[in-house]
């Protein structure tokens, strides 16, 4: 069986050759990019069975996508083309060294992954693995999209463990109310926010309101950046999670009283930051690795700010992970290694 699907639009990303504006960037070479599928690649390069669904057009970047997204041992059998619709793509600028800050130009709007919705994907491949991994970049794309997203996070008998990445876009929102991922993220068992996207898509700031407004969820994840990872967990989930994948909880709905978390915070590693785009989706791999060979909180947080450190350090969204036998031996070192 498939370990985790990643659900999700990928793009090909052109990268600067240049550091600069966006108006000034004189040429861009070609990579890939896409949250979900970025989190495939990752766990399969980490050696999980992982797929890959979305929708791509009929054209050379669709074959692209594919075609490299397999090339990391992820299974695409399950991506759909569309004849009608473009692949879309992305360009994007280096990080600017004071700021940190980037500039993204999107081409994906009337992409054939917008036409996803619950009537044109495959549903058997979507409930296959034992997990199912989301981002709220779907919820933006299209209403047939936040509709699938509303379905694949609906209760139902038997659901895998459904992961959500907030990924908060505010590039695809333009001023639209986000706070429909808060919704959709308090139907979904392990969930992963950065403290900054809870303040600006939600206006809710601090771990602790982020988990007061989010008790659902057996898992919560708060990022905050370069001071690492606060991550509430049910007790069930906490120090001692025997087969967390295989034997979670599923969340109890809206409205759930949870009981009290095991709160556990998991400082990250200082590296030189290269570029950002693609960390996100690179712990979110790491710690999905680690949860599904059930490993407690403290190391699946480890294991995703290795993988994090990994896809930090590199110009592109997408890098292959620290292999698991050394991963293993620096998410083992005593505390004081990792403060
Ligand atoms: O998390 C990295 C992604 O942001 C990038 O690969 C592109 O999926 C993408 C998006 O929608 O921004």
């Amino acid at each position: 069986t498939t370990d985790v699907v990643c659900l999700g639009e990928s793009m090909v990303a052109f990268l600067p050759s240049q550091p600069g504006r966006l108006a000034d960037v004189p040429s861009f070479g070609r990579g890939v990019g896409g949250a979900e599928s970025n989190v495939a690649c990752a766990l399969a390069a980490a050696g999980h069975r992982a797929a890959w669904v979305g929708r791509v057009g009929t054209d050379g970047f669709g074959d692209h996508l594919v075609e490299t997204i397999t090339g990391y041992g992820v299974d695409t059998s399950a991506v759909r083309r569309d004849p009608a619709r473009p692949t879309g793509v992305y360009f994007r600028t280096a990080a600017d060294r004071g700021t940190g800050a980037h500039e993204v130009a999107y081409y994906r709007a009337g992409s054939a992954a917008s036409a996803m919705s619950p009537d044109t994907v495959p549903y058997d491949a979507l409930f296959a693995g034992r997990v199912l991994h989301l981002s709220g970049i779907t919820a933006a794309l299209s209403a047939g999209c936040l509709e699938l997203l509303r379905e694949l996070t609906a209760p139902r008998p038997g659901r895998p463990l459904v992961s959500f990445d907030v990924n908060h876009r505010p590039r695809l929102w333009r001023g639209a109310d986000a706070s429909v991922l808060l919704d959709l993220a308090r139907r979904c068992d392990l969930v992963f926010v950065g403290e900054d996207e809870a303040k600006e898509a939600w206006g809710i700031g601090g771990a602790a309101a982020i988990r007061a407004a989010l008790p659902e969820p057996s898992v919560l994840v708060v990022k905050r950046g370069s001071a690492g990872v606060t991550v509430f967990a049910r007790p069930a989930e906490g120090p001692a999670p025997a087969a967390a994948a295989a034997a979670h909880t599923p969340a109890d709905g809206p409205g759930a009283t949870a009981a009290p978390d095991v709160v556990t915070a998991v400082p990250a590693l200082r590296v030189d930051v290269v570029a950002a785009v693609g960390a996100g989706d690179a712990f979110a791999a790491g710690f999905l690795s680690a949860t599904l060979r059930g490993l407690p909180v403290r190391d699946r947080a480890r294991h995703g700010h290795l993988m994090a450190a990994a896809a930090l350090t590199v110009p592109g969204d997408l890098t292959v992970p620290p292999a698991r036998g050394h991963a293993d031996r620096l998410a083992a070192l005593d505390d004081e290694a990792w403060e």
